[in-house]
């Protein structure tokens, strides 16, 4: 039996409800065996521990058996379960061990999971036992928009298109349609033929790198859950999306019919201007294809958003269809920078100096960038930008 410093996993656990506040109602770890190694109950005096984990642990052990299985493919990273008087988020902790965090079912848990990666990190750390490890956890601030774009202001002056933002991107259609295969395919490289509901919803990390252009995008992929029964969860889950693919599958017209409600469903509850992908899935049953790619594209038109079709399969567009997402935002991002040295050119007339490293990526990313031009006049609008570029490099020397 290893030993375990469980004074230290409370200590760690009362800061992580300080910090988390009154909708955290308990907090355990949990062995992948499901047995409980240590667990903290916010109000143990109104909450008989005993019965209160009696209560959920037939719902925990079926959720660990999935966990399990997915340690063993080592796909797990974290993930929510809801039911009607409780929230879960299970989080990876370590190899063999999972937290379990137990919310309130009106618990908002974009604000909590900044929380539980850094408590599960420490989790780790502490039942690992090698290095001392603080259960302190500092205050980790949603910044408002108004600190963000300040912030983005004065990163970008210094390190124009080095990013450091996670950016939370979310799988929506319906059951069925190869979601979660997508994203096991684009963050681990495999595919399950046998099909697994995902339950509420799953999520990932990847970094997406450029190194052309010497940077990279990192993504919180959240892989929503299709079925209709999760349906009351799906307006919490995509809240704060800055982009989104929406999922059909090609030999499936109900759930391209589908397509728009799904439409209609994140742009409510999403980041203003969200970036968004329509996918039609599933490309290697070509022969069975109930959609035509016309049709595909004609809805994706119609809906003012980018088509591409994929093979979670064969992975077939699979890593493009991240990439691209990836480059849009990083567009974005370059507009600001753009606009920016161009306002202060304008401005500040040729006093305004933009380094010669920055002109480069810049050259190199609107080059990149016409690989991905859909039409003439996107290229066109391209072109321009990169005989500015030119224009001001020749000025400089
Ligand atoms: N042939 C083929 N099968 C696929 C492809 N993508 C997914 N599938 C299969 O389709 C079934 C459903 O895939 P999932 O990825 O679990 O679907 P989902 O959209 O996540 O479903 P929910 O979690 O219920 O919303 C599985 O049996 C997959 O193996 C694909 O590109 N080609
Ligand atoms: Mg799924």
């Amino acid at each position: 039996m290893v030993y375990i410093d469980k004074a230290k996993l409370q200590a760690l656990f009362k800061w992580y409800m300080q910090e988390v506040g009154e909708s955290l109602i308990s907090v355990l770890v949990v062995g992948q065996d499901g047995l409980v190694v240590e667990i903290l109950t916010r109000d143990p005096e109104n909450v008989d521990e005993k019965k209160f984990v009696g209560a959920f642990s037939a719902l925990v052990e079926l959720i660990l058996k999935k966990i399990t299985q997915d340690f063993d493919i080592g796909t797990f990273g974290a993930g929510t379960f809801d039911t009607d008087k409780f929230r879960f988020i299970f989080c990876e902790s370590g190899s063999d061990h999972v937290l379990v965090s137990i919310l309130h079912p009106n618990a908002f848990v974009d604000d909590i999971f900044p929380y539980t990666y850094l408590a599960a990190d420490k989790v780790a750390r502490i039942i690992d036992g090698e290095l001392p490890v603080s259960p302190v956890m500092p205050k980790i601030k949603r910044q408002t928009e108004v600190e963000k774009i300040k912030h983005k202001m004065e990163y970008y002056q210094k390190a124009p298109l080095s990013s450091n933002y996670v950016y939370k991107l979310s799988l929506i259609g319906d059951g069925g349609v190869g979601k979660t295969s997508m994203v096991q395919r684009y963050v681990h490289g495999i595919f399950k033929a046998d099909y697994k509901a995902t339950i509420g919803t799953f999520i990932s990390k990847k970094e997406c790198q450029f190194d052309e252009l010497k940077t990279s995008v990192r993504f919180m992929i959240w892989d929503l859950a299709g079925q209709s029964q999760f349906q009351r969860l799906w307006p919490d889950y995509l809240t704060d999306s800055r982009a989104g693919i929406i999922v059909f599958d090609i030999i499936d017209r109900e759930s391209f019919e589908n397509v728009k409600k799904w439409y209609d469903i994140i742009t409510e509850v999403a980041f203003p201007n969200i970036l968004l992908i329509l996918v039609g899935n599933k490309v290697d049953l070509g022969n069975s294809r109930e959609i035509t790619t016309e049709e595909g594209m004609e809805l994706a038109k119609e809906l003012g958003i980018y088509y591409m079709e994929t093979s979670a399969k064969t992975s077939e567009n699979i890593d493009d269809v991240f990439e691209w997402i990836a480059l849009q935002i990083i567009n974005m991002n370059i507009e600001e920078v753009k606009d920016t040295i161009l306002d202060k050119q304008i401005e500040e007339g040729n006093k305004f100096k933009i380094s010669s490293p920055q002109l480069k990526i810049l050259s190199q990313f609107f080059t990149k960038q016409l690989d991905y031009c859909i039409g003439k006049s996107d290229a066109k609008e391209i072109i321009k930008y990169l005989d500015i570029l030119k224009r001001i490099q020749k000025n400089k020397l």
